[in-house]
């Protein structure tokens, strides 16, 4: 459901002086906040203190509005799409920003009234790199583009430490340097400890009788780990609306173990502390293989049950019992990093709301939608079952559950394909049984899609082909898109002036305005203009390597450029 204000999809706001966008209380926040947020005069300000002053002056415009917004989407009792992925890779955000709210230009000219160059203070902002790329940036373009179209969206993931490495070529070899992002801080988070969950790893599951005489299952003992929220504010573009990304940080319940530290050995003592908080310490630097590696099902775990624990409790808010839950939630798995929420949404209906096992069944199904991306083999999670058993073992037991009842009705389907069982089941037998994510993730979603139309055909065709038999109507191709605000807009600010120019203001959010452009193909002086805003992005180019690498090319030159890190999967080789 698309939540607006009025008939029109623009927010309508209320300034006061602290949100107030003409030129004059720019100014004022800009200096106001190199002043008291950074403790700076004009004299001893860096550049740093003003790009985190001008962050935080945009900020002020968008938190207003922030609230603004989610106080809309409960107020109209609004559907929540949640968008659950392992990683963000969102970029810098300062011009982005600037252009979605609207204040591009009257900040840059503010900042020149004061000598001050825009570009300088874009400079400083470091990039969050919390993605490998193709993945992570889907999940980054589909945050602004639903906060642009009004959906009451929210993105749902973890709050690594360290992002996706800083790439240096050093004696012709790829090294690999941690990439801090955090070590001068983020202007745009705000830290929520009001929101801050427990999260459960390991232990034992026991049958009770509770008050009420009925018999349930309860997961104990074990260790807890705190997930601490951190919000960033994702404008629309033009519309005045700001979602949520909530991202978590895995905290120790405990800062340490105070017997241990009394006993004299305080180094024992802190080290379960580090253990909890490497949960959220670094990003896995590969999107295409598949590690295997238990620290990657604990953050995957982490992040899921402490998305779900929010999303539970943001429901019922406003529900006293989840007849409704698929009707106002939308849970998107942005492959299968998330693909436990199957289990866990299961594991919290039955054991922890008493909701019976069908109808939480009907309810996770309806809830789940699940993206695939990938087709290959040795990208595909299988988790060992032993692995679950001393970490999930309560799920364990919810995934054998599923596996049961989906095997008896594929066994009704196909009476006598003992073949087509064994590839089906959720669990791989062999050697080491293992979980097998992906099927998982199907057989709880009522939508599953792939990211291009001849992915999407091959998927049905032979990694899912099963599931597509049994299930046509499941399967449906969402091909991968791209943002224009930042593709166009922010990147490109040239064609994009040239564009605005030709086809007036609007098409950044409505593409198929491009059609306009056709006749524009006859039209001689246009090309001329397109070719020299090509010409100028290319010398631009061409200096920035001449500054870096001190090579000069040739900006008449045709550019073929890739940007990526060394791997043996990628496509550096093509070249
Ligand atoms: C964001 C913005 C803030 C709002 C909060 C609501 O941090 O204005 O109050 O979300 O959060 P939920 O209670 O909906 O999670």
């Amino acid at each position: 459901m698309r939540v607006t204000t009025s008939s029109s999809p623009v927010r309508i706001v209320v300034e006061d002086d602290r949100t107030s966008m003409v030129p004059e209380a720019l100014r004022r926040a800009f200096l106001d906040h190199v002043r008291f947020s950074q403790a700076k005069n004009p004299v001893t300000a860096t550049a740093y203190d003003r790009f985190v002053g001008l962050a935080l002056a945009v900020r002020d415009r968008m938190v207003h509005r922030w609230a603004q917004t989610q106080q809309d989407y409960y107020r109209v009792d609004a559907k929540r799409v949640y968008y659950l992925s392992a990683e963000f890779l969102l970029g810098r955000a300062l011009r982005n920003n600037l252009l979605n709210t609207g204040l591009y230009e009257a900040m840059r000219d503010v900042l020149a009234e004061m000598g001050l160059d825009l570009a300088d203070l874009l400079d400083q902002e470091p990039e969050p790199g919390l993605g490998n790329g193709g993945l992570g940036r889907l999940a980054a373009c589909f945050l602004d583009s639903m906060a642009t179209l009004g959906y009451a969206a929210y993105g749902y993931g973890i709050r690594y430490e360290f992002g996706i490495f800083e790439q240096r070529i050093e004696h012709n070899r790829q090294v690999e340097h941690p990439d801090e992002w955090l070590r001068v801080g983020c202007p745009w988070e705000l830290c929520r400890p009001e929101y801050m969950v427990s999260v459960r790893f390991g232990g034992r599951t026991e049958e009770y009788r509770d008050d009420h005489g009925r018999w349930r299952t309860r997961w104990v003992d074990g260790k807890q780990v705190l997930g601490l929220p951190y919000d960033t504010p994702i404008a629309g573009y033009g519309t005045g609306n700001v979602n949520t990304l909530r991202l978590w940080q895995a905290r120790a319940s405990e800062e340490f173990d105070l017997d241990t530290f009394n006993r004299g050995d305080y180094m024992h003592a802190v080290e379960e502390k580090n253990a909890s908080e490497t949960i959220s310490k670094v990003l896995y630097p590969s999107d295409s293989t598949w590690a295997g590696r238990e620290l990657r099902l604990k953050q995957q775990y982490f992040f899921v049950a402490c998305a779900i624990t929010d999303i539970i409790r943001r429901y019922r808010k406003t529900h006293a019992d989840f007849r409704d839950f698929p009707g106002k939630v939308a849970i998107q798995l942005n492959d299968t990093h998330p693909s436990i929420a199957v289990a866990e949404l299961m594991r919290v209906l039955i054991d922890e709301h008493v909701v019976p096992w069908d109808e939480a069944w009907s309810i996770t199904t309806r809830t789940l939608a699940y993206t695939n991306h990938t087709l290959l083999a040795e990208a595909l999670e299988r988790w060992p079952v032993a692995l679950f058993e001393t970490l999930l073992p309560r799920h364990l037991q919810i995934i054998y559950e599923i596996n049961a009842r989906f095997l008896r009705v594929v066994m009704n389907r196909w009476p006598h394909d003992h073949a087509r069982t064994t590839r089906m089941s959720l669990i791989e037998e062999g050697d080491e049984r293992r979980v097998r994510m992906a099927h998982l993730a199907v057989v709880g979603s009522h939508k599953v899609n792939g990211v291009a139309a001849l992915h999407t055909e091959l998927l049905k065709r032979d990694v899912l082909g099963d599931f597509a038999e049994l299930w046509p109507d499941r399967f449906t191709n969402k091909t991968n898109g791209v943002t224009p605000r930042r593709w166009m807009l922010s990147c490109n600010p040239r064609l994009a002036a040239l564009l605005t120019e030709r086809l007036g203001e609007g098409w950044a959010s409505d593409l198929d305005r491009l059609r306009e452009l056709c006749p524009a193909a006859d039209d001689a002086d246009f090309r001329a203009r397109f070719r020299e805003a090509k010409l100028a992005n290319k010398t631009d180019l061409a200096r920035w390597i001449r500054e870096r690498y001190g090579v000069a090319v040739d900006p008449r030159s045709m550019f073929d450029v890739q940007v990526k890190r060394i791997h043996e999967y990628k496509r550096q080789l093509l070249n």
